[in-house]
């Protein structure tokens, strides 16, 4: 009944505050006989790192990640895998002013009204720091996907605010401080974040993601649905109010006859699917998106309510994202990979082929 784990065959459970000690997982399930070193989760933790940019949040945590069960010699052991990370940069002293009160907008509200507690440094369990655990699991998963299978999993900043991005090289989106897949718009990107920045407000994101080489099979009617599990894994990241799959909300207006993705000589003429038909991968390419709030941490005064039921005017300080949904991107690929191995697994379980 706690819920902080999610997968089948696959599990994650994710523990830790953000200002407490320290954050943790543990994936259980996860076969053995696979190299890993926390040099391999570290650079990829980096990615989603605060601190890099001036577009993101400037707390900065070293994420000096520790593997501390589940690999011997290097090399996974099929026991439960444990990795640990201190946190070494809270500033609890920025929270000391709204403990009693609610930021219209965040889970403070809702945490305080279930729970009648809550760890309001830095959010607690609702902040963001939480993430970095699913991206530490995530390595893992991507590495087997792609030794095994050669998927590939890439996540792109697709639109942040009104500015849509043009999708026209995913290689260079490890180039730029966006997540941006063409040199053209970073200019744009920054002069839209920096006057942003300056206002004191925030703004959401739309991150796109694809995973290629997926083979056809994986997904349960009909409660396991593959896109039914990628929607739950996305929903869950903090911040997250959307999710499409393939051609998503537009389907709605899309007649069947061009929804529809025909097939010549074996091959898939598009992919409005977005890869999934019947909730079972079809072999296409994955295809998703996933919508981010602007985050609700600004200083900018805002009308609200103390725990006392006081009117109030709220004001929050701190190092906070101006647009958590940048930092996404590397967040949305670690869920997908999970999900994706998880279901493989579970393929190999129902019908005996990976
Ligand atoms: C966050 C608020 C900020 C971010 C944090 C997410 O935390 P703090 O106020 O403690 O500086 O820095 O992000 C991370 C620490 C991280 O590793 O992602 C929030 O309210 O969600």
């Amino acid at each position: 009944m706690s819920f902080n784990s999610f997968g089948k065959l696959l599990t994650i459970t994710t523990f830790g505050e953000s200002h407490g000690p320290m954050i943790g997982c543990v994936i259980d399930g996860f076969p053995a006989g696979m190299e890993i070193t926390v040099e391999e989760i570290k650079l990829e933790l980096v990615r989603r790192a605060t601190g890099k940019s001036r577009h993101t949040s400037q707390r900065k945590e070293k994420d000096d990640v520790k593997i501390v069960s589940g690999v011997f010699e290097g090399v996974t052991t099929g026991m439960p895998i444990a990795l640990l990370i201190e946190n070494t940069d809270a500033r609890s002293k920025d929270y000391g002013e709204i403990k009693d009160q609610f930021r219209p907008g965040h889970a403070d509200y809702t945490y305080w009204h279930k729970f009648g507690i809550r760890d309001y440094r830095g959010g607690g369990r609702s902040s963001a720091r939480e993430t970095t655990m699913r991206v530490a699991a995530g390595v893992l998963a991507k590495k087997w996907l792609k030794l095994h299978f050669n998927i590939e999993v890439t996540a792109w900043l697709a639109q942040l605010g009104d500015i849509k991005v043009d999708k026209s090289n995913l290689s260079l989106i490890d180039s730029n401080p966006f997540f941006c897949a063409n040199d053209k718009q970073i200019t744009e990107l920054e002069e839209y974040m920096d006057t942003l920045r300056k206002s004191g407000d925030s703004v959401g994101a739309n991150i796109g993601v694809q995973a290629t080489n997926v083979p056809v099979g994986l997904g349960e009617p009909v409660y396991g649905k593959l896109d039914a599990d990628i929607a739950s894994a996305m929903m869950s990241i903090n911040a997250t109010k959307g999710v499409e799959i393939g051609a998503g909300f537009d389907s709605v207006a899309q007649k069947g006859s061009v929804h529809r993705d025909e097939i010549i000589d074996g091959e898939f003429q598009s992919n409005h699917a977005g890869g999934v038909l019947g909730g079972i991968s079809s072999g296409q390419n994955i295809l998703a998106s996933v919508a981010f709030k602007p985050t609700s941490s600004l200083r900018l005064p805002a009308k609200s309510v103390d725990k006392f039921g006081n009117n109030i005017t709220i004001v929050t300080k701190g190092r906070h994202d101006p647009c958590v949904g940048i930092r996404a991107v590397p967040i949305v690929e670690s869920m997908l990979a999970l999900v994706l191995m998880d279901h493989i697994l579970r393929n190999n379980a129902l019908c005996g082929k990976y």
